[in-house]
């Protein structure tokens, strides 16, 4: 099963990058699609539009317009469960000990890394960055 993370621009400008896909890897997931990506407004209120009517949305597109951010595709059993649990919660102070959030995330909206909620969501934001036809190529006739 597959779920969509995104490195969010907090934390690939604090150059935790690599730190957080080191940790996804020790968590178990494998890297099924990954890339730097700079979303535009038009983008960013698209992928957020559940959101467009809460207070910080104005704030939130800022914020994710405002540098690069790291897209993936993850893949594990269970996997929008399990990556939800091992980010913790939205809010680092309230995120658990050991969880990427609580580890890398400033505040509760530059949080460093964002998860899909549900299965149905996974697959429209996994499509939002990537076509069926690139993910069906990456892994294609590899070797071992
Ligand atoms: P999560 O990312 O844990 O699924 P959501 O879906 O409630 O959390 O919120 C989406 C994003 O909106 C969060 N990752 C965070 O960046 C931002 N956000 C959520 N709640 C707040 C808030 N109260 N103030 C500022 N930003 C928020």
């Amino acid at each position: 099963m597959y779920t969509l993370a995104i490195i969010k621009p907090d934390a690939v400008k604090s150059a935790k990058t690599g730190k957080i896909i080191a940790h996804l890897e020790e968590a178990g997931f494998v890297i099924r699609a990954a890339r730097m990506v700079r979303l535009t407004r038009a983008e960013a209120e698209a992928f957020y539009e559940v959101h467009r009517e809460r207070g910080f949305f104005r704030s939130l597109v800022e914020f994710m317009t405002s540098g690069p951010c790291c897209p993936m595709v993850l893949e594990h059993e269970d996997a929008v469960r399990y990556l939800r649990e091992v980010i913790g919660a939205t809010d680092p102070a309230e995120a658990a000990p050991g969880t990427i959030r609580k580890l890398y995330a400033e505040s509760k909206e530059r949080n460093a890394i964002h998860a899909s909620d549900s299965e149905e969501n996974a697959a429209r934001e996994i499509r939002f960055f990537f076509t069926e036809a690139e993910l069906k190529r990456l892994w294609a006739d590899r070797l071992g």
